[in-house]
């Protein structure tokens, strides 16, 4: 009986101890340009974490950061050599530090960059898409963000180079994704069909 409870708890214990890997969704509309802006500030004072996700490119990428507008000089995570949950660290920046992603092309460096911030772009299209992430048993909790590599932003599969970063938040004046305005605008509409019906005595 002994036994039966230690493969049991061990059972167990094994079960929490590696969970299975999640893996950051995807671009949900591949082909359309993503309308949702991000604007990246650090969390907290402390490091900014970068975590390789995947890669479905021909070109080679690496990523950089700019800290209030300066470049780190700091940059890694080639797209073609790394591995899922490997770490770059950008070293420690302050609470609240303006934080912009750059993806720097290796070998065709006329192409990009392309930056998180849309307004950066030489070609004015936007190269991101970005979502909170919960984290698994080889990436920490951040945001995923999911880069697109071509110029003018070719197919918008928006998975050329995908991360997730970590000590990073999203300005509050960000609008919100257009599938939450969608649910918010269903919410109103049906609310009001409910009071309209509720009116005419039809419920
Ligand atoms: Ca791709
Ligand atoms: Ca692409």
């Amino acid at each position: 009986m002994k036994t039966f409870y230690a493969s049991i708890t061990a059972a167990i214990a094994f079960a929490f101890a590696a969970p299975a890997q999640a893996v950051p969704t995807p671009y949900a509309y591949p082909g359309i340009e993503s309308s949702v802006q991000y604007d990246f500030f650090a969390a907290a004072t402390g490091e900014v974490l970068a975590y390789f996700v995947g890669s479905d490119a021909d070109y080679t990428t690496r990523i950089a950061l700019l800290v209030n507008g300066v470049d780190t000089g700091i940059h890694g995570l080639d797209n073609q050599t790394s591995v899922y949950g490997q770490m770059l660290n950008f070293g420690s920046v302050n609470a609240n530090d303006r934080l912009v992603f750059k993806l720097i092309n290796v070998n065709s460096p006329t192409v990009g960059p392309f930056y998180s911030d849309k307004t950066l772009n030489a070609d004015g299209r936007n190269h991101i898409y970005a979502a909170q992430y919960g984290g698994d048993s080889a990436i920490p909790a951040g945001f995923a963000v999911g880069f697109e590599d071509l110029p003018n932003g070719g197919d918008f599969d928006y998975n050329d180079e995908n991360f997730v970063f970590v000590n990073v938040a999203r300005a509050p004046s960000d609008v919100p994704e257009p599938a939450s305005i969608a649910l918010l605008l269903a919410g109103a509409a049906g609310f009001g069909v409910s009071r309209r019906a509720k009116r005419a005595g039809t419920k």
